[in-house]
């Protein structure tokens, strides 16, 4: 994958969304500009059976229209069946390297770590990109660790400078240059986007000050 792909990557589920409805939040997102999109359905609230299957197919479609890597969270399965391109797993879903074995190399791998021991078994298994964090307290995943602040994407940084990273967990307008300051190529995020009033004003915002941050460095 091409790291700058990772620039402005969201993920949304259902679930995330509170007043609009959630095809409405992405396709806002993504006239806005973000450049990765991932489908995360999952927690309290989330669809499940054939409406997360209908509502994937939905998402799948609309990033097609903009061009936009579609990206399932977890379910191989379904990544597989929809001919998704790729899938992001955290270290409790399957193994990775297992992961990498049935959706071959052509499809985006992406796992989330907490350690650098985390991220070298990552790049073993042939991750394409490294999501770390929670950097910054989250209120949109219930099992997530303490905040991390930026640490760890320093160390990846200076460990692994070919490796893509992005930062996740409690990402706005207001500390996602910090996160790219310490060597991510880019930021994640659901509640900056989801909950926002205007789905497509916080997404060319964001992207505004990404792209600051960028030519600075
Ligand atoms: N993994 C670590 S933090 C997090 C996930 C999925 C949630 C990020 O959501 P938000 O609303 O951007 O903090
Ligand atoms: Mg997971």
């Amino acid at each position: 994958m091409n790291r700058e792909q990772l620039q402005l990557y969201f993920i949304m589920g259902s679930q995330n969304v509170e007043e609009h409805d959630p095809i409405v939040v992405l396709e806002e997102a993504l006239r806005g500009g973000i450049t990765l999109f991932q489908f995360r359905e999952k927690g309290e609230n989330a669809l499940t059976g054939e409406d997360k299957i209908n509502f994937a197919k939905a998402c799948k479609a609309l990033c097609k229209k903009y061009n936009v890597p579609f990206i399932i969270n977890d379910d191989v399965n379904l990544a597989i069946a929809l001919d998704a391109d790729g899938v992001h797993v955290g270290q409790d879903d399957a193994n990775a390297i297992a992961i990498r074995e049935k959706i071959g190399l052509d499809k985006i791998l992406g796992v989330s770590t907490h350690s650098l021991t985390e991220v070298t078994a990552a790049i073993n298994a042939g991750a394409d990109y490294v999501g770390i964090g929670p950097v910054y307290a989250t209120t949109s995943k219930s099992d997530a660790n303490s905040p991390a602040g930026t640490i760890l994407i320093e160390q990846t940084a200076a460990t692994y400078p070919s490796l893509p990273i992005v930062g996740i967990g409690g990402i706005t307008i207001d500390n996602c240059q910090t996160v790219i300051r310490a060597g991510a190529d880019g930021v994640s995020l659901i509640s900056a986007i989801a909950t926002h009033e205007e789905p497509f004003v916080a997404t060319r915002q964001l992207l505004h000050v990404l792209q600051q941050v960028a030519k600075i460095s």
